[in-house]
């Protein structure tokens, strides 16, 4: 039988970008389907009726939702170039960081850039130290998922990798540099610059601008 594989997503959305990236990383063909999440599809509501938000990928018309579950799905079904160790501690490491990333992290980079501007000091120190702890874990390690290749964390810290440039630059508030960040920042180049990211990236500057005219340029006066 032939495989259906359908993603719905947004392109400026790092959860739906992870699921593209995963797929092309596999070879795994699918058709995207472009959600307006101001006027969402009757298809998307009847895939994801609990949550309503993508992505939502659908495999041979069975729906899957939530990037990390569906990212954990796709290394089970398509077996080449695998994303997650199989010792059960390593892969229990990639899931704690996956979720360090989503948890605390993200929160923590929109609140720095763009929070309440009274807060935002706290906020950008807040967010250096996780960003201090995901420079800690990278360590000697030229990926979050080891030496050889891009692992389930790298992929999650796409918002790492391009959402966090973006954000700085829309919102004018610096939080990485490369003399106290030197790790992530040969990471994030990496990132930017493989060929499997490429293809599956959306351009650095639409993304920019798609962010400051949501959220508005920050008020904070950048450097
Ligand atoms: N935890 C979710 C987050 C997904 C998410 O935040 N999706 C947003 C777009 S970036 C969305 O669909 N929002 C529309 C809504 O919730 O109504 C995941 O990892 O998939
Ligand atoms: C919402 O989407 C439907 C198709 O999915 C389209 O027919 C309709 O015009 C859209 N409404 C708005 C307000 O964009």
């Amino acid at each position: 039988m032939a495989e259906e594989v359908v993603l719905f997503g947004v392109w400026a959305s790092p959860f739906s970008q992870r699921v593209k990236t995963t797929l092309t990383l596999k070879g795994v063909q699918f058709k995207y389907i472009e959600e307006d999440l101001n006027n969402k599809s009757a298809s998307l509501l009847q895939y994801n009726p609990v949550n309503k938000n993508i992505p939502v990928l659908v495999h041979n018309g069975k729906p899957i939702v939530e990037s990390l579950v569906i990212l954990e799905y796709i290394d089970e079904t398509w077996e080449e170039y695998p994303l997650l160790p199989r010792d059960p501690h390593k892969k229990a490491n990639a899931h704690f960081w996956a979720k360090f990333i989503d948890e605390k992290f993200l929160p923590g980079m929109r609140k720095a850039c763009w929070g309440e501007e009274n807060e935002r000091e706290k906020a950008v120190e807040e967010a250096s130290e996780l960003l201090q702890l995901l420079e800690n874990n990278l360590a000697e390690k030229r990926f979050f998922g080891g030496e050889t290749q891009f692992g389930m964390v790298d992929i999650v810290a796409n918002v790492i990798g391009l959402w966090l440039g973006a954000f700085e630059e829309g919102s004018g508030v610096e939080l990485v540099t490369r003399d106290k960040f030197p790790k992530l920042c040969n990471w994030i180049d990496e990132f930017v610059s493989s060929s499997i990211t490429k293809e599956s990236l959306p351009p650095r500057d639409e993304l920019t601008l798609f962010l400051r005219k949501r959220f508005g340029s920050a008020n904070h006066v950048s450097k």
